[in-house]
């Protein structure tokens, strides 16, 4: 089982995280986890910190000459904006003293875990909550899962995806953009992921792509902001990941998690599960068929899913975002500190980031399959592994 923990505030100096339970001898370099680093600042609609935000991590331990030693493996990844001249940042953030000469942030954001969070943890100053509840967070997560994603794709099974919808422009069923998925997914690897990152929004469709850009800078003009909707797609894993008997390892539920974990993620489809509920079972239930000794399904609605474990067809799972929270728009709230009612006030923040949002989702999923892998074949070391998985799958 690989376990991962992540610290660290928006604005601090950095963001740390420990994996353990990486079996030994995985191939790891930090190239493999900066790759998808960058990625997840692709994305139109991101706000200023984008533009200098450079994410590069440092590994500090569990790799020797290039592959894994079993051992726990820490990670840092540094935050520009705490070192940026002028920020500010390092007294807001500061690790002492008493913050007195430090404006407190009293307005909470609709939406946000602003409100709920100072509730909770007897706050007068919504600062540590916006700080630790920001998906800045999913930087050092994507750090963390690139490492079971490294390790998944030693099966070969890798993971892609690619966004479906932002706001109201997008693709409206399944069926408009299938077929152009098969084609890029029926050899394995990541061509997927290629063609969605030459779309400045991931989208597969150039039309829709340009089209999704003028909606984002009309709803930026209107101080607003917006969600959508986005695919993830997991090929070569074999048949029997996850489980019917336990409810704790039935696959559906453990990649729910990991959607749900990310901010602002609402909802989760697998397959065409919404589809599926406006159509008779005959049109829905993936009809088996006999290939050169091994079986398939003539179609893919379940996405790869059948009583809780993979069935060999590649894992569908899709991500429903909501509108990120910070608007320039005001919004109704509440001064914290007086009672009075006032509009909210902006702080500097993204239009969208469902694009973002696809390849952390990308991240947490491969997390989620690698584990269910690793409960199926694990072992101490890749080798161990590697033969028992070539044992099952010959
Ligand atoms: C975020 C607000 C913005 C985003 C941030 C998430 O940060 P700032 O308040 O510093 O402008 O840029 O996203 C990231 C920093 C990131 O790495 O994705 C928020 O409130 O969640």
């Amino acid at each position: 089982m690989i376990r991962y923990l992540t610290a660290g505030e928006s604005h601090g100096e950095a963001l740390v995280g420990i994996v353990e339970g990486v079996p030994a001898g995985v191939p790891l370099v930090a190239a493999d986890i900066n790759k998808h680093l960058a990625r997840r600042w692709l994305g139109f609609g991101r706000g200023g910190r984008a533009k200098f935000e450079r994410d590069q991590v440092h590994i500090y331990s569990g790799i020797r000459f290039s592959k894994t030693m079993g051992g726990p493996i820490a990670l840092r990844l540094d935050n520009a904006a705490f070192k940026k001249d002028k920020s500010g940042w390092p007294q807001v953030m500061a690790l002492d003293g008493n913050g007195q000469d430090i404006e407190r942030v009293t307005l909470p954001r609709p939406g946000h875990a602003d409100l709920v969070g100072v509730q909770k943890y007897k706050f007068d100053d919504i600062r540590p909550v916006i700080d630790r509840s920001s998906a800045r967070e999913t930087a050092m997560r994507v750090a963390c899962c690139s490492i079971a994603r490294q390790f998944l794709k030693q099966f070969n099974i890798h993971v892609n995806s690619h966004v479906v919808r932002i706001g109201e422009v997008g693709y409206t069923d399944p069926s408009e953009w299938q077929q152009h998925v098969q084609k890029l997914i029926e050899n394995g690897g990541e061509k997927l992921n290629d063609a969605a990152d030459a779309s400045e929004v991931r989208m597969l469709d150039a039309t829709l792509s340009a089209q999704c850009i003028d909606h984002i800078k009309e709803i930026k003009k209107q101080g607003d902001s917006l969600g959508g909707q986005y695919e993830v797609i997991v090929t070569g894993v074999p048949p029997g990941l996850g489980s019917y008997v336990h409810w704790d390892r039935k696959l559906d539920g453990l990649l729910a998690q990991a959607i749900m974990s990310i901010q602002a993620q609402k909802g989760v489809e697998v397959g065409d599960a919404i589809r599926n509920t406006f159509t008779p079972g005959s049109q829905v239930h993936d009809e088996i068929v006999g290939r050169n000794g091994h079986f398939e399904r003539r179609t893919n609605h379940a996405g790869g899913i059948e009583g809780g474990m993979s069935n060999g067809m590649p894992i569908i799972v899709r991500g429903y975002m909501k509108p990120i929270p910070t608007l320039i728009k005001p919004l109704d709230t509440v001064d914290i500190e007086s009672g009075e009612p006032q509009p909210t006030r902006y702080e500097r923040s993204d239009v969208t980031s469902v694009p973002a949002a696809s390849t952390v989702a990308e991240s947490t999923v491969a997390y989620a399959i690698a584990n269910a892998f690793l409960d199926k074949f694990g072992g101490d070391s890749f080798e161990e592994i590697y033969q028992r998985f070539s044992k099952e799958t010959a």
